[in-house]
């Protein structure tokens, strides 16, 4: 696969240009929607329009205790209020991107392995893969994955039984073992993105700190990302 290194300039998103993804770029921020987390968890297209409003371009959609019933509802309910310009990411469940028409799949070290994922999306939607040491990261570089995550970067309560944090380290040594795009994930907030950019990332995914007032959030961390 040929894919393009990030230069990790503060106002540049990182091209995906492997043999599987030819359009669109990695945003710097990375919102992850999950209903658990929402005042109102019934209210995810509401949440989902105000990340938009705030200037969002990419969220995921994770729901660790809902049904797939419930996911495949949600996530279709995402696909058509937000439209094809806004692209939708479906964690863990690669049956669930294709039944609602969503643009890529995220797995995880305990999901399909991000080529079985491949198999299911086929070359043209995205697959991400998380990843929460250096070793992992060189094993994820050799997939067919259009992005990598590194994480938890810092302590998370976003997550059941996080991994033990890689810190700002574990993300410049995961930036040196890949030329994927780098996404940083777990505890960051508009006041340690900058460093965790700075470290090698070349986007940041964030669950907590979009919470309260999804729009003015994300406009926050867009001021500081670029
Ligand atoms: N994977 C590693 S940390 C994390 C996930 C899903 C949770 C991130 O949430 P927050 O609230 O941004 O720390
Ligand atoms: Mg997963």
């Amino acid at each position: 696969m040929t894919i393009q290194q990030s230069t990790g300039g503060a106002a540049e998103a990182a091209p995906l240009q492997g043999q599987h993804v030819n359009q669109g770029v990695l945003p710097r921020l990375y919102p992850i929607l999950d209903p658990a987390l929402l005042a109102d968890p019934a209210g995810v297209v509401v949440f989902a329009r105000e990340l938009v409003n705030g200037g969002a371009t990419l969220i995921q959609y994770r729901n660790k205790t809902g049904t797939g019933r419930q996911m495949l509802a949600d996530a279709r309910a995402l696909r058509q209020a937000l439209g094809s310009n806004i692209r939708l990411i479906m964690n863990d469940r690669a049956d669930l991107c294709l039944a609602a028409g969503l643009d890529g799949v995220h797995v995880g070290q305990d999901d399909l392995s991000p080529e079985s994922a491949r198999l299911i999306v086929g070359d043209q939607l995205w697959v991400g893969v998380s990843t929460h040491s250096v070793e992992q990261v060189t094993v994820a570089d050799r997939t067919s994955a259009d992005y990598i995550a590194i994480g938890p970067v810092f302590a998370t309560a976003s997550k059941q039984n996080p991994d033990p944090v890689v810190a700002l380290e574990g993300v410049r040594a995961a930036r040196a073992a890949t030329r994927k795009p780098l996404v940083a994930i777990g505890g960051i907030t508009r006041l340690n993105c900058a460093a965790v950019i700075e470290a090698g990332a070349d986007s940041v995914a964030v669950i907590s700190d979009l919470v309260h007032d999804p729009a003015k959030s994300v406009a926050a961390f867009l001021r500081v990302l670029g």
